[in-house]
C-alpha cells in the first residue's frame, strides 16, 4: 500500500519520465518511429521499471491518470519535436486493457492530440494481443472507433496471445509486433524461424506491416530483412533512450 501511495504522489510531482526506444526501417535503416517507455525515479535515486509497478497500477485503478501523464508527455515531446525540425516518426505508446477499455478513451486522445496541434497519425497506440483478446469484441470497438481517428494501431507481443484468425481479420490495426521470444533463436531453432516468418507473412497478407521487436545481432537483423520484415526494434539499435539522446544519435538521418 506504501507503494500505492508513492505512485500516486509520483504522478502528481512530476517523478515519471518518458525513454524512447527507436524503430528502424530494415530497407533504409532510418528511424520510422519511438516507442516510449515509462520510467519512475525513486527518492532514493533508483529507477523503478513499468514491469515492477505496472501490474499494481492496473489493479488500483492508477493506470487509468498515469497513463494520461504518459499519452500527454509523448504527445508533448512529439509537438517539441516536429517544431524543431525532427522527424522521429510516429511515437508508440502502451496501453493497458483497464485504460483502453475505458469509454471516454477516444475522446482523450482527441483532447490531447488537440492540445498538442498533432495529427493523429503521429501518435501510434500498442495494446497487446493478450489484452487484445481478453475482452475481444469490446476490444474491436474500441479499435474502431480509435482507428477512425486517424490513429495508428499497433498489436504487441503478437504470437503470444492466441489470437483466433477470424479476430485477427476483425481488428482494424496497421501493425504486428513479433514478439521478442521468437526473435531470440531465430537464426538457430528452425521452429522459432519458421514462426517469425509466418508471422511476417500473415501480417503482409493482412495488408499489415511487420516489427520484429528485441533485435540483439546482425545476424537477427539479416536474416528478418531477407523475411521480408519491415521494421525492427532492439538493442542492436538503440536501448530505450531519453528524448535529447534520439535526436542526437538518429535525427541526423534525415
Ligand atoms: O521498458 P521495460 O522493458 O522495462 O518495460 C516493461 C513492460 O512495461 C513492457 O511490457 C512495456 O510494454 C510496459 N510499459 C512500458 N511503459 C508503459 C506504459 O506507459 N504503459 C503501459 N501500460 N505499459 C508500459
Ligand atoms: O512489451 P513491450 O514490447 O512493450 O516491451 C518493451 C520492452 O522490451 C522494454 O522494456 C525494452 O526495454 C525491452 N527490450 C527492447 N529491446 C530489447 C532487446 O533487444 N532485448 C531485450 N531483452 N529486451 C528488449
Ligand atoms: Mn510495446
Ligand atoms: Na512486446
Amino acid at each position: 500500500l506504501l507503494i500505492e501511495n508513492d505512485l500516486r504522489k509520483a504522478i502528481k510531482y512530476d517523478k515519471l519520465r518518458l525513454v524512447y526506444q527507436p524503430k528502424i526501417d530494415l530497407h533504409d535503416g532510418r528511424i520510422i518511429g519511438v516507442e516510449a517507455l515509462v520510467r519512475w525515479d525513486l527518492d532514493n535515486g533508483e529507477v523503478m521499471s513499468p514491469g515492477e509497478f505496472i501490474p499494481m497500477a492496473e489493479e488500483t485503478g492508477l493506470i487509468v491518470p498515469l497513463g494520461k501523464w504518459v499519452l500527454d508527455e509523448a504527445c508533448r515531446q512529439q509537438r517539441l519535436w516536429l517544431d524543431r525540425g525532427f522527424k522521429v516518426g510516429s511515437v508508440a505508446v502502451n496501453l493497458s486493457p483497464r485504460q483502453f477499455l475505458q469509454i471516454e478513451f477516444p475522446d482523450f486522445i482527441q483532447s490531447v492530440l488537440d492540445k498538442h496541434q498533432l495529427e493523429p497519425s503521429c501518435l501510434e497506440l500498442e495494446i497487446t494481443e493478450s489484452s487484445a483478446m481478453e475482452n475481444a469484441q469490446q476490444s474491436v470497438q474500441m479499435l474502431k472507433r480509435l482507428h477512425s481517428m486517424g490513429v495508428a494501431l499497433a498489436m504487441d507481443d503478437f504470437g503470444t496471445g492466441y489470437s483466433s484468425l477470424a479476430y485477427l481479420k476483425r481488428f482494424p490495426i496497421d501493425t504486428l509486433k513479433i514478439d521478442r521470444s521468437f526473435i531470440r533463436d531465430i537464426y538457430h531453432d528452425s521452429n522459432d524461424a519458421a514462426i517469425a516468418k509466418s508471422i511476417i507473412d500473415l501480417g503482409h497478407n493482412m495488408g499489415l506491416k511487420v516489427v520484429a521487436e528485441g533485435i540483439e545481432s546482425s545476424d537477427q537483423k539479416q536474416w528478418l530483412k531477407k523475411q521480408g520484415c519491415d521494421y525492427a526494434q532492439g538493442f542492436f539499435f538503440s536501448k530505450p533512450i531519453s528524448a535529447n539522446e534520439v535526436e542526437e544519435s538518429f535525427c541526423h538521418i534525415r
